[in-house]
């Protein structure tokens, strides 16, 4: 029961976002190898629109290293990025990129909007400058672009000025804004400095997105107590005589694929040589961008309180974690991949033995087969987020989880919470708490992981996939861009 696409063969949807599913690098054609060297990459992001059906047009960054090319040198690699991907990328100073992308988003957005301390010096004047100066290199690439007509749909906490900026140039285009990570309270987003302008742009799209209601109400007050004229009405915000559609639209993922990936060889064998490694273990599963934001810390801290507090479980399980490395230019992650790697070892010293060590932990990627034999072996999966937009990864293992029915043990503050009844929901800060809803969750009877399973799984299979999330946001846009002319008109 697929939902048709609401647009019609005309309009096209422009999708803007940080970066492109792409990493780039340079080859060297002294080797044989091409000038670029282009590979698919991922992340929440990417795996959310990967996902859907929808036709669109990607716009985004391809990362450091692009804005010192030469003028001639960008012209070739969009040329190929067009032709062998059909995206069409956005050339800025490696310079501003840095202030734009390690300074502003990463370490004064990205803490603030969860809950985490912000870098004082995150919002100095020259950052900010780059943060504008970033999006009005997208504005201007979405201007090339743009058609009458077309629908611009912007993603995420990097670009929270592309709709006001495009507003100012297209008085009629239809702009969406759909935020991947958490909106913070009003009394915690009102410690932004440029709060104002970030909300003001924001207000100039028709719609904008959440994966929870609860962020779409903490946007609606953080906009009532800092922007003097703004009205709440029954669906969203009405300031300067504009109508702001405020909507909550959990993203899904793409389930067939995972459901297709347990069908092949490759992720067979690694099911089987994971199961005869870990004979008749309990296996607990964890996969995460290192970032303070998934709880790495406590997430270990509880498996050391469950090896404390139920010695019997000793050599009883293993604890599989891929820890993803991610922003490695940004201090506060460097300091947290040292201390996740000395806790590990602490831990496996402790309790381990020469023939058995209760977690095996990884710091790099690992590729789609391996993942889904790992989601599929899992007695558990056990997701720590502090806080967390949604956390695809608890999606994905329950898409794996139809031969095991495994418990899904998520953060009461990541927002999948919301959207998943099924699952075992722990207080990460409680370590005594996750440690025991963990055990819980590794000695609860067949049935009652069967009957938790099935509720998340026709969530993640069937009404909240990834083609639902787009399908939906775009059909609203549609209508909130009809509500908002209506305003204009009256
Ligand atoms: P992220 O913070 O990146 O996303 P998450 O939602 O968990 O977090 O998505 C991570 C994605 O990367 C998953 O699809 C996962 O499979 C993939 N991935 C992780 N480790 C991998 C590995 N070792 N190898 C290959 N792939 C790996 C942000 C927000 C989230 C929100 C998403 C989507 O922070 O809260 O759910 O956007 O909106």
């Amino acid at each position: 029961d697929q939902m048709e696409p609401v647009t019609s063969q005309a309009t096209r949807i422009l999708v803007v976002s940080n970066r492109l599913p792409i990493n780039f690098s340079l080859g060297d054609p002294t080797k044989g190898e091409p000038e670029f060297v282009l590979k698919p990459s991922s992340g929440g992001l990417v795996t959310g629109l990967r996902g859907c059906s929808l036709p669109f047009t990607w716009i985004g960054w391809l990362g450091f290293g692009t804005g010192s090319l030469p003028k001639d040198a960008q012209d070739r690699l969009r040329a190929v990025v067009q032709r062998d991907y059909s995206f069409i990328p956005v050339f800025f100073p490696d310079e501003i990129a840095s202030d734009y992308y390690n300074v502003y988003s990463n370490q004064l957005l990205w803490p603030v909007f969860h809950y985490q301390k912000q870098n004082i010096f995150a919002a100095n004047p020259k950052a900010w400058a780059a943060y504008q100066a970033a999006n009005k290199a997208f504005a201007a690439v979405v201007g090339e672009q743009y058609r009458p007509g077309d629908l611009v749909w912007v993603h995420d906490y990097q670009l929270c000025l592309l709709p006001g900026y495009l507003r100012e140039e297209h008085p009629t285009m239809t702009i969406g804004f759909f935020l991947h990570i958490p909106f913070p309270s009003s009394e915690v987003f009102r410690t932004v400095p440029q709060r104002r302008e970030i909300l003001d742009s924001l207000l100039d799209a028709n719609l904008v997105g959440f994966h929870a209601f609860e962020f779409a109400r903490h946007f609606c007050s953080s906009c009532q107590r800092l922007i003097m004229d703004a009205e709440t009405t029954q669906n969203g915000i009405l300031s300067r005589g504009r109508l702001t559609t405020v909507m909550t639209d959990p993203i899904g993922i793409d389930a067939t694929k995972f459901l297709k990936l347990l069908e092949q060889d490759e992720t067979k064998d690694h099911i089987s040589q994971l199961l005869a490694e870990f004979d008749k273990k309990k296996i607990i599963v964890g996969v995460d961008r290192v970032d303070y934001t998934k709880g790495l810390v406590l997430k270990l801290l509880a498996i050391e309180q469950l090896l404390k507090s139920h010695p019997e479980m000793r050599e009883k399980f293993v604890f599989l974690q891929v820890g993803v490395p991610s922003r490695q230019d940004v201090e506060e992650y460097q300091d947290l991949v040292r201390e996740v790697n000395g806790l590990v070892g602490r831990i496996n010293a402790e309790f381990g033995a020469l023939h058995w060590m209760p977690i095996r932990y990884i710091n790099r990627s690992v590729d789609q087969p391996y993942l889904a034999a790992l989601y599929a072996v899992a007695d558990a999966c056990l997701v720590s987020s502090t806080r967390d937009g949604m956390n695809l990864v608890a999606l994905e293992y329950v898409a794996c989880q139809e031969g095991r029915y495994g418990a899904l043990v998520l953060s009461e503050f990541a927002g999948a919470a919301s959207s998943l009844p099924g699952s075992f929901i722990h207080n990460p800060w409680n370590i005594g708490e996750t440690a025991e809803v963990l055990y819980n969750a590794l000695i609860a009877s067949e049935e009652e992981r069967r009957l938790k399973h099935r509720r998340n799984f026709e969530i993640v299979t069937r009404t909240g996939t990834a083609d639902r999330w787009a399908n939906l946001f775009i059909e609203e846009l549609g209508k909130a861009y009809a509500a908002s002319s209506a305003i204009l008109a009256e």
